[in-house]
């Protein structure tokens, strides 16, 4: 039977075109159900673009008029009676359930995850068990703090969080792609987030940390400060979504058959590499493309360059901890890989976006608590506080218990259970049977299965019931140093400004200063640079519960020094005029798609322009909506009466001056001289590539795989740049 649609695989895949699905034909097999009519995933409605089906009611009833209410005359009052009406707005004025209260603006993918090295020995979990067992997969990324409809480089934390529809349930690891968090108690992630939110009088600033709240807080929180120096770095702005890792951050336990444990910690590599932006243009970029990210990560998935993470475990027994020199279960710490090494196990490949965001992205729900048997929780006190977090909120959230039916939290192995009820239950336990234990033989329904049962690890605990704090997560600062030491000095760099932007956005002098007096604890240099930028005195250094000691750096924690190897997925914007070189056009996209890049032409009309030979090329942006900040390298190719024309074009000089400053690679024809001139730009440097003969594209594209010049922006040094 035809169906109007069918969850597939609307993702293209390389070398495969996108098939629509099919549709019912006039009088054919019409789908005979609600659920049907949505396609097995219910994901999407039957769609109205095929002119032969009809539109309905939600109760299925025939449509003839949908431009007009029922009124009593032409000019007169509209009738009650109009249920068509009132149906459709009733709906409509109920489209919207209440957002997040973190994590509002998010984006989802669906994908697989793929198990390349066996945790059998030491873990129960199926999922963790079968070499080569794919797993469906869904992905949320998020930011943090602002609203549904905040811009995507707001410098904020990223979240990654994943489900996997497990053979034994769904498995969520709701992390982040910073490794540690600011609090280490889960009873002050309320205040937390008040503070980093908008003010409560005001409503403002939003989705930014730059303002007094959050910095009183942090200020007085000594614990955050590790996680505000990540927060201060340029992994707040990542260029892509893709270009992120992501963490599980808590410790948790991996248990096997015998109830043995094993700590483990969850890290997401990114085969794409690590890549930021910088904090100009993140400003910019929020202006220019608010949804960069969403749209970034749409296009690869719909172009079939899809986006791979690697899953890598760090694996230590009670004895390893113990060694340690903090206590693996504060969450404002990390285990640098250099003690205990990240083992790669599996990989997770996001391969299909979905059909409807409400239906999947906006309604995923998320619980730490859901683990299949075999991982365990271990006592961090801040996983414990969420596991009650999460499940609380989706009642909220999604309006009642049955949150668990909707298609993308379903779990795809059976359920069976004698829960029953509740708003929207689309499954209740079938025939007499719903309680156990019952009597009723083959109609029984499920029982308890020790052997395949959740165990939780048998721990001991002796200890007073009291509210405290363990001497053992005391140290907050020496692993914020060995953070910022760890940076190549660009980054170090970055850190600095981003401090000084951020506090300069704060009006009290006492908090600035407070701030301040941490950082003397963390790198005498970097307080009194971010002093001097602030223009105010050096404070005393912040009461430390203990001295700061100086650990060894590591170089997985900078960004620079886990970069990409190719230009592949990135985005080149190719500024071309009216008679432009054909020949070197050719020749550069030509090698763009060699290595995988991808690009777009940029002209003074959208209707594009005519190449030297005649060929006429579409234009994908006029200039002035495809400014430099878009792309992570440029080539800028105008003819010299193109040139001559853009030179009195503020977007077209906004766009040059833009990508110098932003230390981008450009590639150039001899005639962008005269609009480099017009653009003020100083002198070109070796990040400009005179482009003159097709033969000089590829060694172009070669050097743009290191994505940035750098040694241009000490010569630059935009204000306020992160
Ligand atoms: Fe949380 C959402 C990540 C601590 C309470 N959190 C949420 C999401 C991510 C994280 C990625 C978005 C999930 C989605 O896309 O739907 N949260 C973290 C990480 C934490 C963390 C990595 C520390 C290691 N969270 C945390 C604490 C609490 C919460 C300590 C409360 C005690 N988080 C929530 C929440 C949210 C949430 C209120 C909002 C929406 C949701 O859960 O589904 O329950």
């Amino acid at each position: 039977m035809a169906r109007s649609t069918a969850k597939g695989d609307t993702g293209k895949r390389k070398g495969e075109s996108v098939k629509k699905a099919p549709r019912a034909p006039a009088g054919a097999d019409a789908p005979t159900s609600y659920a049907e009519a949505q396609g097995q995933g219910g994901e999407t409605h039957q769609t109205t673009s095929d002119a032969t089906m009809t539109l309905t009611s939600q109760q299925g009833i025939p449509v003839g008029d949908a431009q007009n209410s029922l009124r009593a005359g032409p000019r007169g009052p509209t009738l009650l009676e109009d249920f068509q009406l009132r149906e459709k707005i009733f709906h409509f004025d109920h489209e919207r359930i209440p957002e997040r209260v973190v994590h509002a603006r998010g984006y989802g993918a669906h994908g697989v995850f793929e198990l390349t090295d066996s945790l059998s020995d030491i873990c129960r979990a199926n999922v963790l068990g079968e070499v080569g067992q794919q797993t469906e997969a869904f992905v949320r990324f998020s930011t943090v703090a602002g609203s549904k409809g905040s811009p995507d480089l707001a410098r904020d934390v990223r979240g990654f969080a994943v489900k996997m529809y497990t053979r034994e349930g769904n498995w969520d690891l709701v992390g982040n792609n910073i490794p540690v968090f600011f609090i280490q108690d889960a009873i002050k992630f309320p205040d937390l987030i008040h503070a980093v939110k908008e003010e409560p009088d005001r409503a403002f600033p939003q989705a930014q940390s730059a303002h007094d709240n959050f910095w009183d807080f942090a200020s007085l929180m000594p614990e955050a400060w590790h996680m505000v120096m990540w927060q201060m770095s340029d992994r707040t702005i990542p260029r892509s979504l893709r270009t992120m890792e992501g963490f599980g951050i808590h410790s948790f336990r991996l248990l096997d058959q015998d109830g043995n444990s094993t700590f483990v910690k969850f890290h997401w590599k990114p085969r794409q590499g690590l890549q930021s932006v910088l904090w100009n243009e993140a400003v910019k970029i929020n202006g220019a493309d608010p949804d960069f990210h969403r749209r970034d990560m749409w296009d690869a998935i719909e172009s079939g360059d899809f986006p791979v993470w690697d899953l890598g475990v760090q694996l230590f027994s009670e004895e390893d901890a113990a060694k340690l020199p903090f206590d693996h279960l504060d969450s404002t710490k990390l285990i640098p890989e250099e003690l205990i090494p990240v083992r790669i196990i599996g990989n997770l490949t996001l391969n299909r976006n979905v059909e409807n965001f409400f239906a999947s992205t906006e309604q995923v729900a998320f619980c730490t608590s859901n683990m299949p048997p075999g991982i365990d929780f271990s006592d961090d006190p801040l996983l414990h506080g969420r596991n009650f977090s999460y499940l609380d909120t989706q009642l909220k959230r999604l309006g009642g218990p049955n949150f668990t039916h909707i298609p993308v939290n379903a779990p795809r192995c059976p359920v069976m259970n004698f829960q029953q009820d509740g708003h929207m239950a689309m499954t209740n336990p079938k025939g007499r049977v719903n309680y156990e234990p019952n009597s009723w033989g083959a109609e029984a329904g499920p029982r308890e299965n020790p052997a395949r049962g959740t165990t939780s690890f048998a721990a001991g605990f002796d200890g007073p019931k009291q509210r405290v704090r363990s001497e053992s997560f005391s140290d907050h600062y020496s692993q914020a140093r060995q953070f910022l030491r760890s940076q190549q000095p660009i980054e170090q760099k970055h850190i600095g400004d981003a401090l000084t932007f951020e506090l300069s956005k704060v009006t009290r002098v006492d908090i600035r200063a407070r701030a301040v007096s941490h950082l003397l604890n963390i790198d005498a240099d970097l307080a009194a640079t971010v002093a001097d930028g602030l223009g105010m005195a050096l404070p005393e250094a912040a009461v430390a519960a203990k001295p700061t000691i100086d650990l060894p750096t590591s170089d997985k924690l900078s960004i620079l020094a886990n970069g990409p190897k190719d230009f592949k997925g990135r985005k080149m914007g190719i500024v071309l005029t009216d008679g432009s070189n054909a020949t070197l056009f050719d020749a550069l996209i030509d090698a763009l798609e060699a290595e995988g890049a991808v690009w777009e032409v940029v002209a003074p009309k959208i209707g594009g322009v005519t190449l030297d030979n005649g060929t006429a090329v579409a234009a994908k942006q006029k200039i002035d909506g495809g400014p430099s900040v878009l792309y992570d390298a440029v080539a800028v190719l105008p003819s010299a009466a193109g040139a001559a024309l853009l030179a009195k074009d503020a977007a077209a000089k906004d766009f040059c001056a833009d990508a110098f400053a932003h230390c981008k690679y450009i590639g150039f024809s001899a005639s962008a001289a005269a609009l480099f001139d017009a653009a003020r730009i100083p002198e070109t440097d070796a990040g400009f590539v005179q482009l003159a003969k097709p033969k000089d594209v590829r060694g172009f594209v070669v050097t743009c795989r290191a994505l940035r010049f750098w040694p241009r922006e000490t010569a630059v040094d935009l204000d306020a740049q992160g």
